[in-house]
């Protein structure tokens, strides 16, 4: 049965119900796997937040999570809840959702011939990629106001110009930390390979974040990326966040856009990659 045709038809806001109870023991099983290889592999490489929201949330390598139980801590800690939905939905349907503070994640899960990779979001992605940092207050704030701010860059058609900030952050971002450089990107704490690459291959360039620099980015979806952009603190994420972006996208219209591999004579260079 396709996989997505399994739950119920989608409603006006294109969420559905989990139907937690339809899972298969072999979905479970691969939630199972996934977990036990990135719980393996995130030692000593996600950010500390990362993992302080799997242990909260209880997300463990028992099986798919049921949503009403993690929306039960979820809600109490951070305003959020997860709903569940097909797949990818409509920009101005998924920014609703998070400004709402509603994250919305796939419902069906990869099958045991896309372990490693797949194109669009499963309920692995989603559910461990995603919602443990959602659990974190500051971060939780950072994707409300990037909901918030979705819904305007929609009504300015500036959206490309604001993805490619939820790309380089919520999906692939790094940051510093007394420890070392970690990884808080979900596109990249669900991928064994990617967990690896990110923080140790000489390949790709790594530089400090800078807002307008990155919102010039083009980027990937089929490959690791060519450059990773590294931010400070979780505060100074949401701090970018605050100004009206209108003015950006004003200055933006004016600049070139950027190829996933160039480097800047601006830019805070942590690694200058030998090309991936
Ligand atoms: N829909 N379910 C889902 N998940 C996403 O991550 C998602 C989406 N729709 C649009 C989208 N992401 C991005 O294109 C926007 O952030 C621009
Ligand atoms: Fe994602």
């Amino acid at each position: 049965m396709a996989q997505a045709a399994k739950h119920a038809a989608p409603r006006a806001d294109h969420t559905i119900d989990q139907a937690w109870d339809d899972y298969t023991s072999e979905e479970h099983d691969i939630w199972r796997r996934l977990f036990e290889r990135q719980s393996t592999v995130l030692v000593d490489r996600a950010v500390q937040e990362f993992l302080d929201g799997i242990d909260f949330l209880g997300i463990a390598g028992g099986g798919i999570p049921d949503f009403r139980r993690l929306n039960d801590a979820l809600m109490a800690r951070t305003g959020w809840q997860i709903v569940a939905v097909p797949g990818l939905v409509p920009d101005d349907i998924f920014f609703d959702h998070l400004a709402n503070r509603r994250f919305p994640a796939t419902a069906w899960i990869r099958t045991g011939e896309q372990m490693d990779y797949l194109q669009e979001p499963d309920v692995f992605h989603d559910v461990f990629g995603h919602v443990p940092l959602l659990a974190n207050p500051v971060f939780g704030d950072y994707m409300a106001a990037y909901g918030r701010g979705g819904l305007k860059a929609l009504k300015l058609g500036a959206l490309e110009k604001l993805a490619r900030l939820y790309w380089y952050t919520v999906e692939f971002g790094l940051i510093q930390t007394p420890a070392g450089l970690r990884i808080y990107g979900s596109g990249i704490v669900s991928s064994k390979g990617e967990s690896v690459f990110a923080l140790e291959s000489p390949a790709p360039n790594r530089i400090s974040f800078d807002l307008l620099r990155i919102m010039r980015t083009n980027y990937r979806i089929d490959d690791f990326q060519e450059s990773y952009f590294v931010i400070d603190s979780f505060e100074q994420l949401f701090g970018e966040t605050l100004p009206d972006f209108t003015d950006y996208y004003r200055q933006l219209a004016s600049m070139d856009d950027l190829t996933p591999s160039d480097i800047l004579a601006q830019d805070t260079v942590l690694h200058r990659g030998i090309g991936v």
